[in-house]
């Protein structure tokens, strides 16, 4: 089977997939992340642990956040209760024909994207259904008891409450922080825990975007990137947004292995809050660079309409998957109300 990729600054790339007869005959031996070894066709299909199939749609993933279940305190303060289950046996087709073992926060990779206001009080119910030991080790302040490091979750129901107060503003990444951490990221125990301002932020169409990447062949080198888990998604189902609205988007690179990631916008600059702990924008700008974790709020307005790619501009990246496209709208009605003179 071949497939033509059309991939960013108008290159094209054929990618050949052997059939499964193929694939079957060019068994290699490799040596896990975790040094176990097995023989797979490596490029192929990832055949460890896996019993079910995992559905993910990046399109809802993008503007899907979870504020949990809301109950307040007699004192006034909220709380915010979320239920997390890890699981270790699953697959995904990443890319067409290109299988993976998966590790899962609520079965999906990324997991859920947490959304709390700053004080909020936050317990989040970890249920690790998985065959290792997990975690969740959240970015950000907490007690040491609530790192996610220490107290290693055992496998088969093992159950702990993580409760801390929401904090500080901002995007932070949380992930699985059991030994070796490598397998345990680079599977997809990781998702997104944003913090709002009291105050709140200037209405927006509000996005996440998870810069990840996947080593199918375990030789520490990652096969495919992306946003949002699946390469060229968005290339080839284009995010719909509107001229003169203002769009925020939450990046978090959790690329392991590759020591620095970036996000350029084409046609357009974003203002940009690394971390997204301060109110004023530190840069205005088309690009930035971001190494393991790192992460922050660009903000930005299309005033032309039409497509515009979005993509790594370490091009190997983007021929690799991390690619997408903003398909600008005509806002004809924000045109309306904007005419001061009713015309
Ligand atoms: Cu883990």
């Amino acid at each position: 089977m071949i497939l033509l990729l059309s991939v960013t600054i108008g290159v094209s790339v054929i990618v050949v997939f052997p059939n499964s007869s193929e694939a079957q005959s060019e068994l290699k031996t490799f040596v896990t992340h975790s040094g176990e070894i097995i023989r797979t066709t490596g490029e192929i299909i990832d055949p460890l642990y896996t019993v079910s199939t995992v559905e993910f749609d990046p399109m809802e993933y993008l503007r899907e956040f979870n504020y949990g279940k809301v109950s307040k305190l007699s004192d006034g303060t909220t709380v915010r209760e979320y239920t997390i289950i890890a699981e270790d046996d699953k697959v995904m087709e990443v890319s067409p024909g290109v299988f993976y073992n998966v590790w899962t926060y609520n079965g999906t990779v990324p997991g859920p994207t947490i959304r709390a206001t700053e004080g909020d009080l936050l317990k989040i119910n970890f249920i690790n259904n998985g065959s290792k030991e997990h975690t969740i080790h959240f970015h950000g302040i907490h007690p040491a008891g609530m790192d996610g490091v220490f107290e290693a979750i055992g496998p088969g129901g093992g159950k702990f409450v993580y409760e801390f107060e929401a904090g500080p503003v901002g995007v932070h990444p949380y992930h699985c922080h059991v030994m070796p951490l490598e397998e345990h990221i680079i599977h997809g125990l990781y998702g997104v825990f944003i913090v709002d301002p009291k105050e709140g932020r200037e209405l927006a169409d509000e996005m996440v975007m998870v810069l990840n990447g996947f080593d199918t062949d375990f030789d520490t080198e990652n096969n495919f990137y992306a946003a949002n888990t699946i390469p060229f998604y968005y290339q080839h189902h284009p995010i719909q947004i509107n001229t003169n609205e203002l769009i925020r988007v939450y990046v978090v690179n959790m690329v392991e292995f590759d020591p620095i990631n970036n996000f350029h916008l084409h046609g357009n600059l974003y203002n940009y809050y690394p971390t997204g702990t301060d109110l004023v924008p530190s840069f205005y700008t088309d690009m930035i660079t971001l190494s393991q974790t790192e992460r922050g709020i660009m903000e930005f307005e299309y005033t032309y309409p039409g497509k515009y790619l979005f993509h790594a501009h370490k091009v190997e990246f983007s021929e690799k998957g991390w690619v997408g496209i903003f398909l600008v709208n005509d806002n004809v009605e924000s045109d309306e109300s904007d005419d001061e003179y009713g015309r």
